[in-house]
C-alpha cells in the first residue's frame, strides 16, 4: 500500500550526504509501506548546473535548482534538507524556517554555538519541525543498546567510553578548503571534534544522559596546507585529533578520543558502558553486533555475549529480512527517515531535533575551549 500523503523535499547538497539522504527516501516506503507519509525527490539544489542535473537524473530528483534561495521559496518544497559543507547550515535554516519549511539539517548543527542556537530559535519562532541526521542512533545494534540501558539492565553507570578514529588525513599534502572543507577551519568549524566527536557525544548523551564538565587536549600535527581557492600555504585552524574526560550528570565518568591519525582506522567509531551489573559495547566495523556481559549471570556460564542484531524482535530489523542477515550503514539513514515521516503521523519531535544537537554542540564547544585554555569547562547544558 503507498502512503497517501506526501512529503516533497528540497535537498540542498550532492556531495557524499547528498547521496546517503536520497538513498533514505528511495527506499523508505518499500520497507516501511505503512507508513502515512512519503518522501517526494520535488527538487535538488547545487550551484554547478551541469553537476545537479547529473544528480537529479540518477537520483530521481523531478526539478533543479542552482541558488537554495530560490529553492526555499518554492511553494512545492514541505521540507529542506541541508547537505552542505557546515559554514551553510545556519544561514540556510534561518532562512527555510522564516519560508516555513521544515528541516532535516546534517551534522553538525552548526560551526559554533551562536550559529547552532540561533537555528534553534529560529525553528522554535516558525514553529516547524526539525531534526539532526545523527544517524548512528538509528543502527539497530545502537538502538538496541538504548533499550537495554533504559531498560535498567545495567544497573548504576560507571564508565563511558567511546572511540571515533581515522587515519585520512595522514599527507603533508593534502589541501584544505574548496573540495576538502572538512580540514578548513572557516567551513567546517572544527576538525575531528565537530566531525566526529560529535557522533561520539550524540550517542553518549542519549545513551547515558547530560555531561557536565570537560577536559580536554587537541593535536593539529600538520600545521600548514595549501588552500585550495587561494593557492597559498595557510596556517590549518582544524583539530587533527580531540581526547577529553568529563562527568556525566549520573556520576559516571566519560573518555572520548577521535583522531584522523590512527594509521589503519577508517571509520572505527566504538562505545562500552561499563555498570554495576552489566557492561555493554559496540563497534562500527562489526555494526549487527552488540556485545553484553551480566555479571548475574551463573559464575559458570559468564562472558561476553555476542548478540548478532538481526532479529525480528530487534529495533528496525522486522521491516527488512530474516534473521540472521544483516544491515550495513545506509540503513541508518533509511530509517531516520521512516522515523522523521513517523513523526509526521504522531506530532511527536524525531530526535535529535535542533534542541538535542544543540546540547551536543554545546559539549563540542566546551572541549574546544578546554583544549584552548587548558582547564576544565562546564558545559552548561541541561539535563534531558
Ligand atoms: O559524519 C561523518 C563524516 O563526516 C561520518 O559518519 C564518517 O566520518 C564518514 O565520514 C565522516
Amino acid at each position: 500500500m503507498n502512503a497517501s500523503k506526501e512529503l516533497r523535499i528540497g535537498l540542498i547538497g550532492t556531495g557524499f550526504m547528498g547521496r546517503t539522504h536520497s538513498n533514505g527516501y528511495k527506499r523508505v516506503g518499500d520497507f516501511f509501506p505503512k507508513l502515512a507519509y512519503r518522501p517526494v525527490l520535488q527538487a535538488v539544489c547545487s550551484r554547478n548546473l551541469e553537476k545537479v542535473t547529473d544528480f537529479a537524473q540518477q537520483w530521481g530528483y523531478a526539478s533543479v535548482e542552482t541558488d537554495w534561495q530560490a529553492l526555499i521559496a518554492r511553494d512545492d518544497i514541505d521540507a529542506i534538507d541541508i547537505c552542505t559543507p557546515n559554514e551553510w547550515h545556519a544561514e540556510i535554516a534561518l532562512a527555510a524556517a522564516a519560508a516555513g519549511k521544515m528541516i532535516l539539517c546534517e551534522k553538525p548543527l552548526a560551526r559554533t554555538l551562536p550559529e547552532a542556537e540561533a537555528m534553534v530559535a529560529a525553528v522554535e519562532k516558525a514553529g516547524v519541525r526539525n531534526t539532526v541526521w545523527y544517524n548512528y542512533r538509528r543502527l539497530p545494534a545502537v538502538t538496541l543498546a538504548k533499550q537495554i540501558i533504559d531498560s535498567g539492565q545495567l544497573g548504576r553507570i560507571f564508565h563511558y567510553r567511546a572511540n571515533f578514529l581515522q587515519d585520512w588525513t595522514i599527507n603533508a599534502n593534502l589541501s584544505q578548503g574548496g573540495g576538502n572543507w572538512r580540514m578548513d577551519v572557516a567551513s567546517a568549524g572544527s576538525g575531528v571534534t565537530g566531525d566526529l566527536l560529535a557522533h561520539c557525544i550524540d550517542t553518549a548523551l542519549w545513551l547515558n544522559g547530560s555531561i557536565r564538565d570537560v577536559s580536554a587536549v587537541t593535536e593539529t600535527f600538520i600545521k600548514e596546507r595549501v588552500h585550495e581557492q587561494t593557492g597559498e600555504l595557510t596556517a590549518v585552524g582544524i583539530d587533527d585529533a580531540c581526547l577529553f574526560h568529563c562527568h556525566f550528570e549520573n556520576g559516571s565518568l566519560g573518555l572520548f578520543e577521535s583522531t584522523r591519525y590512527a594509521r589503519g582506522h577508517k571509520a572505527l567509531y566504538t562505545f562500552e558502558i561499563n555498570g554495576e551489573h552489566a557492561s555493554i559495547r559496540w563497534d562500527l566495523h562489526d555494526l549487527n553486533r552488540l556485545e553484553y556481559f551480566d555479571h548475574r549471570d551463573a559464575s559458570a556460564l559468564r562472558g561476553w555475549r555476542s548478540i548478532h542484531v538481526t532479529d525480528g524482535e530487534h529495533p528496525y530489523l522486522s521491516q527488512w529480512w530474516v534473521p540472521g542477515l544483516g544491515l550495513g550503514y545506509e540503513h541508518s539513514f533509511v530509517h531516520q527517515v521512516a522515523d522523521f515521516l513517523k513523526s509526521l503521523e504522531t506530532d511527536e519531535p524525531c530526535h535529535p531535533t535542533f534542541l538535542d544537537a544543540l546540547q551536543t554542540q554545546r559539549v563540542c564547544q566546551a572541549v574546544l575551549d578546554s583544549a584552548a585554555t587548558r582547564s576544565w569547562q562546564n558545559t552548561g547544558i541541561y539535563e534531558a
